[in-house]
């Protein structure tokens, strides 16, 4: 059984840390990175990018939060854009959508041919496509533990459950994660149940309250990722964000974010509504 790959590294009563395989990625999948992928949900893939490359997106993010700020830009495509106020008292943007439309390098990132072979992951969707103009695009996540932050930590959720607000239907997804900073129990880091996106629908529903449940779960595996990292999940997959316990600086943590879905093409534009979703993790916070 694959499970050996993961195995337990440390162990502190309030949280679990393990140890599991990371991968290259190259232009086309190996057989053992799609039975990893299968078998847990998640997969990461070591020093996609280097430290230039992630620096270009970095500036080019804050070139577009400058102008967003400035022109008091709320939403884009009818997602709205989180703000909030980082350490050093400055106003930021801490949840960007369709970065791809404003950013030059994010751009660049999407038509990278290795993005291509993750398509093998929902093999059998021939319409499989990188979200660029649907959902929320490319989404770039700021998180920083300061009081007037708005995004210190994400609760327990699935991105699939979206596809239930609308339809029913769970279409296939995946996330793709680009780490813009080094990302572990620091900065919070991102946690995941493997195996969960192997679940019913009764437990991709109601195994944990959406969002307003924060708490540490003993099954889960902190994702370690350096800057750079690409880390990939199931749409069905339970995930959080825990907080940083620090403060400031050394809480930082950014990620970009974009999908891979399949089924029908739900292109978004100026005139798109505000999904109730968000409207719903704005109020939890
Ligand atoms: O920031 C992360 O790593 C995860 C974000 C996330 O789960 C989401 O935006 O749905
Ligand atoms: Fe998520």
């Amino acid at each position: 059984m694959l499970l050996i790959a993961l195995s337990v590294a440390a162990q502190t009563r309030s949280m679990q840390i393990f140890s599991y395989k990371k991968f290259k990625l190259g232009e086309s999948l190996t057989t053992e990175q799609i039975n990893f992928f299968n078998e847990f949900g998640f997969i990461h893939f070591e020093n996609f990018y280097n430290e230039n490359q992630v620096n270009d997106i970095l500036q080019s993010t804050e070139e577009v939060q400058q102008q967003w700020i400035a022109n008091n830009i709320e939403q884009v495509n009818g997602i709205p854009i989180k703000f909030g106020i980082n350490e050093k008292g400055e106003k930021i943007v801490q949840r960007f959508a369709f970065t791809n439309k404003y950013s030059e390098p994010v751009q660049h990132f999407l038509d990278d041919p290795r993005l291509a072979a993750l398509k093998s992951l929902i093999a059998e969707h021939n319409d499989s496509r990188i979200a660029t103009d649907e959902k929320d695009g490319v989404v770039v996540n700021h998180y920083v533990n300061v009081p007037e932050s708005s995004y210190k930590h994400l609760g327990w959720h699935t991105d699939s459950a979206r596809d239930i607000f609308y339809g029913g239907k769970i279409n296939p997804m995946l996330n793709i994660g680009l780490y813009l900073d080094d990302s572990n129990e620091n900065n919070g880091g991102l946690r995941v149940l493997p195996g969960t996106h192997r679940q019913n629908i009764f437990s991709l529903l109601f195994k944990k309250t959406y969002f307003f449940n924060t708490n540490d779960d003993e099954n889960e595996v902190l994702v370690r990722a350096k800057k750079g990292d690409l880390v990939i999940h199931d749409g069905r997959i339970w995930h959080r964000v825990a907080q940083s316990p620090h403060y400031g600086e050394k809480s930082r943590r950014r990620v970009l974010y974009v999908p891979l879905i399949a089924g029908k093409y739900e292109p978004k534009n100026e005139k798109s509504k505000t999904p109730f979703y968000l409207k719903f993790q704005k109020l939890v916070g």
